[in-house]
C-alpha cells in the first residue's frame, strides 16, 4: 500500500488553491486554523467549517465534493507558557486538549506539533539562488551568527561559537548594508508560514529573557508534563500525536533544544508509551545532523511514526544547509520510503486500523512561473509539485519492484 499523499494548505488566503492541490493528485489536507491565537481553542463550529471548504466547492450547484479529506492538523502549536512551565500552563493544556477533542469530532487523525522555545523553523535566506535559477532556503550558520551577536547583540551569544565563525560573522557584519540586515533579521525572527508568531527585536529578547533559567531538564519535564496530561486524552478521542523535530536541530540563542536526535526521540517517546505519543519523521530537519541514522530511526520506532515530512538538504559547512531537490540531497530517499513503507506492511500483518502514513512533500524550490509571484517560502506550488511527483514515482517503483518484500 502506498502512503497517504497530502499537501500542506495555509488556508483560504494561500496562493495555492484547493483545486490546484486536486491537480497535483494530493488527496489529503494538511492544515490549521492559522488565524487563532496560539493557545486558544479552536472551536467545533470553526472546525467543522473549515472542512466543509475543504470538502465541498459550493460554487457550484449541487456543491460538489472535491476528493479531498482534512487529514493531517498541522500545527496545534503549544503555548509557550507550557513550555516554561509557568503556573499559567494547566489553563493552556486544558485548551489543548480539549482542541484534541473537538478535532477528533470532526474525524482528523493527526496532529502535529513541536516543543522549540520561541522559534519555530528557522532559515537565514528564503530566496537563494542555485545554479539552474531555482530559489531554495538556506541556513548558513555564519550569518545566524551575525545576527545573534551584532544584531540582536545577544549577552554572551561569542561564547557559542568557534572562533572561525566568530571571525567571518564580524566581517559579514561589517560588510552589510542596512537593507541586508533588516532583511537577515526579518527571516529569522519575523516568524515563517504556520510557525511562531513574529517579533521585534526587543520582544524577541524579551522572550530569550524568559527562559533564562530553563536547561534541557527542566525543559524536558516540561514536555512529559505536557505528555503525560495530553496524550490520554489524544488516545480517548483517537487522534494521534506526532511531534516535529526540531528545525534546524542543534541549539540556537542558547535555548534548550530537545527533539533533534535519536536519542531525544527516545526519550520523549518513553516519557508514555502510546502510539498515541508518536512522531513526525522529516527527513530535512534529522538529516541536518550527519550521525542522524534516518533509517534506523524509522526501523526503530516506526510504531510511532505518525506522519512523515518528506525533504531534502544538502548540509555544507558545519551546521549549514540549504534545501535541495527531493531525491538529490543527504537524504537517502529511496531507503527512506522502502523503510516507510516496510512499516505499513507490519502494520498491515499486525491488523493495525492505521496501516497508511499520511506523508507530503515538504519545501520545494520556487521554480518556473512561480519565481515571478508571491508565494509562501518553501511551499511555492510548483516546487512542490515537482518534488511530490518525484517521491511518488520513486515510491510506486520501489513498490512494484518488490523490494521491501525481499
Ligand atoms: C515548516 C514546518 C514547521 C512545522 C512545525 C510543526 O515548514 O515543517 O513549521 O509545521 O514545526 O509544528
Amino acid at each position: 500500500m502506498s502512503m497517504e499523499q497530502t499537501w500542506r494548505w495555509y488556508g483560504p488566503s494561500d496562493p495555492v488553491t484547493l483545486s490546484d492541490i486536486q491537480q497535483a493528485g494530493a488527496a489529503g489536507i494538511v492544515t490549521a486554523l492559522h488565524e487563532i491565537p496560539i493557545g486558544e481553542v479552536w472551536s467545533s463550529k470553526a472546525l467543522e467549517e473549515r472542512k466543509d471548504i475543504i470538502e465541498f466547492d459550493r460554487s457550484k450547484n449541487p456543491p460538489k465534493k472535491r476528493g479531498l479529506t482534512w487529514s493531517v492538523v498541522e500545527s496545534v502549536h503549544v503555548h509557550e507558557d507550557i513550555k516554561l512551565g509557568k503556573p499559567s500552563r494547566d489553563k493552556w493544556i486544558e485548551n489543548y486538549k480539549q482542541n484534541i477533542k473537538n478535532i477528533g469530532k470532526i474525524g482528523v487523525k493527526t496532529i502535529c506539533y513541536n516543543f522549540m522555545p520561541v522559534v519555530d523553523w528557522t532559515r537565514t535566506n528564503l530566496s537563494l539562488e542555485l545554479e539552474d535559477g531555482a530559489r531554495a532556503l538556506d541556513f548558513n550558520m555564519e550569518e545566524f551568527a551575525t545576527f545573534d551577536i551584532y544584531i540582536l547583540r545577544r549577552k554572551n551569544a561569542g561564547k557559542d561559537y568557534s572562533k572561525e565563525i566568530l571571525e567571518v560573522a564580524k566581517q559579514k557584519f561589517q560588510s552589510m548594508s542596512d537593507e541586508q540586515r533588516y532583511v537577515l533579521q526579518k527571516n529569522i525572527i519575523a516568524g515563517l508560514p504556520g510557525g511562531h508568531e513574529g517579533y521585534t527585536l526587543e520582544e524577541f529578547q524579551a522572550k530569550l529573557d524568559e527562559y533564562k533559567n530553563i536547561d534541557v531538564k527542566k525543559y524536558r519535564e516540561n514536555l512529559a508534563y505536557f505528555l503525560k496530561a495530553i496524550i490520554p486524552v489524544a488516545e480517548e478521542a483517537g487522534v494521534k500525536m506526532a511531534v516535529h523535530p526540531d528545525d534546524p536541530p542543534i541549539p540556537l540563542f542558547g535555548l534548550p533544544r530537545i527533539v533533534s536526535t535519536e536519542k531525544d526521540l527516545a526519550y520523549m517517546l518513553n516519557i508514555y508509551d502510546s502510539i498515541y505519543n508518536g512522531f513526525t519523521m522529516c527527513t530535512g530537519s534529522f538529516a541536518v545532523r550527519p550521525e542522524n541514522d534516518i533509517i534506523g530511526m524509522i526501523e526503530r520506532y516506526g510504531n510511532k511514526l505518525n506522519f512523515v515530512h518528506l525533504r531534502n538538504i544538502r548540509r555544507y559547512g558545519k551546521d549549514s544547509f540549504h534545501e535541495a531537490s527531493h531525491l538529490r540531497g543527504n537524504v537517502d530517499m529511496f531507503n527512506v520510503i522502502a523503510a516507510i513503507l516496510k512499516e505499513q506492511k507490519k502494520r498491515h500483518a499486525a491488523n493495525r486500523q492505521d496501516e497508511i502514513i499520511p506523508m507530503r512533500a515538504d519545501h520545494g524550490h520556487t521554480i518556473l512561473d512561480d519565481l515571478k509571484k508571491k508565494t509562501n517560502p518553501g511551499y511555492s506550488a510548483i516546487g512542490l509539485l515537482r518534488g511530490m511527483a518525484e517521491l511518488r514515482g520513486l515510491e510506486m517503483g520501489i513498490e512494484r519492484s518488490g523490494i521491501i518484500y525481499g
